[in-house]
């Protein structure tokens, strides 16, 4: 805080505060918990300008925000809902064209709205540790508040358009690089920073210098613009395939230099209400509210989580030597443990070899490396887990092993260490069943590659305490990962989804639609890869246990689909292989339509009585996501989910699901739920086992509400 005597100029908004500092007038955004630009925000600023115009006492203002941010843009809780007055656009011109120098001095988050605010100031200060961006495409949005406009103006198209397109943010010193603030701070004294930046400001007679006439324009420029647009098209066609912001971005900036400042304002308010209007915005919006939502089990209020300095991976094939990076990459200590000096000189070999990878695609430096690894000791001796304070068991899945490693860690580990298994669909009660210590036993299951893939879903077996599934979440917080709380069953949420899909993939195969029509359509969809280019990524040999595994209790009016065993009967599981769905060329990872896999459909349909029809790819979008959207339906109802947002995040960060669908449910609520159950009610005509409606859809059709009413969210 500065030195200089505050006193409050009138009794202003109750989030914006209005603070003389001599002839300076502050003005605070204090609202909790990110300050975002809510009709009050809105409100208070523009009377704080009127009021700054006013006032002979008054020669500058400064606008800094209060708590760990700036302004974290516009509220994204106000969207969908009627636009209040005054608009973001009008505050923002309104601060620029104060005959009054404006300057704004940001620490923490200025993004989105909260960048147009200050890019509509006269003059812009960051201390370190601030970082500045425009993420609106992340929400399916442009910067609709003048950022389309004034960032060319500024830093010029090319940079605008990197940080417009990825929605990045800038930390303070780059941001000075590119030339989006005009100073940085030397101290992290935001106000005091700031205060003595517009005094030397006034000293110096700086002018009231409007954004809008900013020269990254010039006549030079405008060629440089314009081929950064083009291949900002270009690129973005691809990159960005079917999304629907990212063009219009693109659109609104090129407009900065094709038309004068107050049209171009014009085309990106239009722009941005068709952006607003769209289902990707609705879809975005939620996942953003979901992804937060989901971290706040029942667990995490009710009990505190136990301390974790420790960790010890038992297992060292690829999901442990994973498990281990993303843990060693957290800051945290591991010890492995293997069977023998061999399995655990591969363990460690399989860990060295991923930060390897990591060192040679520039993400860590070598000295990154070394500090990870120097984290890092294996043994072959359990006893060394004698002190961990939590162990993550990934080993080969089967029960009776695992019960074994269970059994050695109930012997040898400390009282209160968490005990967790990653595996993927066995029964964790049994697990737990072979301690004497059931309460501390939970299941966490990450995805592979464990150190990049951000799910872990949080499997709550039926004894485990609360402060373990507490210290569940908090382990997730520390790794950067995206927790979901998932109860107990055969594949949790997000396998037991993958599953019907699979099958309902299988039997449209059947029928008559090839693999390569069903991967291209739910490719159009969205998913990166389709069902079968999955399957051969994660390896045919996979599927076929667990179908084999459950042979004996599938249910005998389940209809089964015998085309894949067809093929790992041959070898071919995928791209370890060179053959699967796909044909592989040696060391390729895009396969090729193989005439033979298509052959043997076609005998398969053959052999079971079936005359191919033809499926559009619309039909065979319909059908898989009614598969899904019906299961998940159940997964709640079970109370395996503990909301339908679960089961989004589920999808979205582990299977690849488009984010801008918002995840299942939130799609089919867009669709409608009668128009998914009327679906449901026509395929079940065809089979009345798997398609038999979800009762939780049944139950809400007739009540008119909807998946988000079980949510518990604005969203
Ligand atoms: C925009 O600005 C459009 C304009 O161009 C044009 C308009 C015309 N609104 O993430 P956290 C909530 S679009 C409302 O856990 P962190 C969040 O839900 C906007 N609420 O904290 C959570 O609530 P809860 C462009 C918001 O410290 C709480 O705040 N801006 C908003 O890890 C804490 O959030 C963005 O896209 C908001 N804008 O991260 C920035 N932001 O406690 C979005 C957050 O109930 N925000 N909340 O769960 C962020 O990226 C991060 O929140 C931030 C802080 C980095 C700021």
């Amino acid at each position: 805080m500065t030195a200089s005597t505050a006193s409050p100029a009138s009794p202003a908004s109750p989030v914006v505060s209005r603070t003389l500092h001599g002839n300076v007038l502050v003005v605070g955004i204090d609202h909790p918990p990110v300050n975002a630009l809510s009709v009050d925000v809105r409100r208070g600023l523009v009377e704080a300008i009127e009021a700054a115009q006013a006032d002979p006492a008054v020669t500058a203002v400064l606008i800094v925000g209060a708590g760990r941010n700036f302004i974290a843009g516009a509220d994204i809780r106000e969207f969908g809902k009627p636009p209040l007055a005054p608009l973001l656009p009008t505050v923002c011109n309104r601060i620029e064209a104060c005959p009054k120098l404006v300057v704004a001095a940001i620490h923490g988050a200025a993004l989105g709205g909260g960048l147009e605010i200050a890019l509509a100031a006269h003059y812009r200060l960051a201390v370190r540790g601030a970082k500045l961006g425009l993420p609106e495409v992340q929400l399916g949005l442009l910067p609709g508040a003048g950022g389309t406009q004034r960032t060319p103006r500024l830093i010029g198209a090319a940079a605008a358009l990197d940080l417009m397109l990825s929605g990045r943010h800038a930390r303070a010193e780059e941001a000075l690089q590119l030339g989006l603030i005009d100073r940085l701070g030397a101290t992290d004294d935001v106000l005091g920073e700031g205060l003595a930046y517009v005094r030397e400001l006034l000293a110096a007679h700086a002018a009231v210098r409007p954004t809008r006439a900013a020269s990254a324009l010039s006549d030079a420029g405008v060629d440089a613009m314009r081929a950064a647009v083009e291949a900002a098209r270009k690129e973005t066609a691809t990159r960005a395939r079917g999304l629907f912001s990212p063009m219009k971005i693109i659109d609104a900036v090129e407009a900065a230099f094709t038309l004068p400042f107050d049209e171009g304002l014009a085309l990106e308010r239009r722009l941005f209400v068709e952006c607003l209007e769209s289902p990707q915005r609705a879809g975005l919006v939620h996942a953003f509210f979901a992804e937060r939502e989901v971290a706040k089990a029942p667990e995490t209020k009710a009990a505190t989580p136990r301390a974790v300095a420790t960790i010890g991976v038992v297992g060292g094939g690829t999901m442990g030597a994973g498990i281990a990076v993303a843990v060693l990459d957290a800051g945290l200590p591991v010890t492995m443990i293997e069977r023998d000096d061999e399995a655990l000189a591969r363990g460690r070999a399989h860990v060295e070899r991923v930060y390897d990878g990591l060192v040679a695609k520039g993400r860590i430096k070598t000295d990154a490396k070394a500090a990870a690894l120097a984290r890092f000791t294996g043994s072959t001796s359990y006893e060394a887990l004698a002190q961990a304070d939590l162990v993550i068991e990934a080993v080969f899945e089967d029960m009776a092993v695992k019960k074994a490693v269970f059994s050695e860690l109930d012997r040898v580990c400390k009282r209160g260490a968490v005990l967790a298994t990653n595996t993927s669909y066995l029964d964790i009660d049994e697990i737990a069943g072979a301690t004497s210590r059931p309460a501390d036993v939970i299941g966490l299951h990450f995805f592979s590659p464990a150190n990049i893939m951000k799910l872990l879903e949080i499997v709550v077996p039926a004894r485990v305490s609360a402060d373990v599934v507490a210290t569940a979440f908090e382990l997730a917080r520390q790794l950067r990962k995206v927790p979901v709380r998932a109860g107990a069953c055969d594949g949790f949420i997000g396998n037991r989804l993958l599953a019907v899909y699979r099958t309902a993939a299988d039997y449209l195969m059947e029928d008559g639609a090839s693999p390569y029509q069903i991967d291209r359509a739910m490719r159009e969809f969205g998913y990166p890869m389709g069902p079968y280019q999955v399957v051969d990524l994660a390896g045919g040999d996979i599927g076929w246990a667990a179908r084999k595994r459950r042979a004996p209790t599938r249910d005998p009016r389940m209809r089964y689909v015998e085309i894949a065993d067809r093929l790992c009967e041959r070898g071919w599981f995928g791209q370890k292989t060179g053959r699967g769905f796909y044909r592989y060329e040696p060391g390729a990872r895009t396969g090729a339509p193989d005439l033979e896999v298509e052959a043997i459909v076609e005998a398969e349909r053959l052999r079971v009585g079936i005359s191919a029809r033809s499926f559009t790819d619309d039909e065979i979008v319909r059908r898989l996501m009614c598969a899904i959207i019906n299961e998940a339906a159940n997964v709640v109802r079970e109370g395996i989910a503990l909301r339908p947002l679960d089961v989004d995040i589920t999808l979205i960060y582990g299977y690849g699901f488009p984010r801008y669908r918002g995840g299942p449910m939130k799609y089919a609520d867009m669709l409608g739920l009668p128009t998914v159950l009327a679906e449901l009610e026509r395929l079940s005509q065809e089979d009345a086992f798997f398609w038999r409606p979800s009762p939780l859809i049944v139950k809400l059709v007739e009540r008119g509400a909807d998946f988000s009413s079980l949510n518990g969210t604005a969203s």
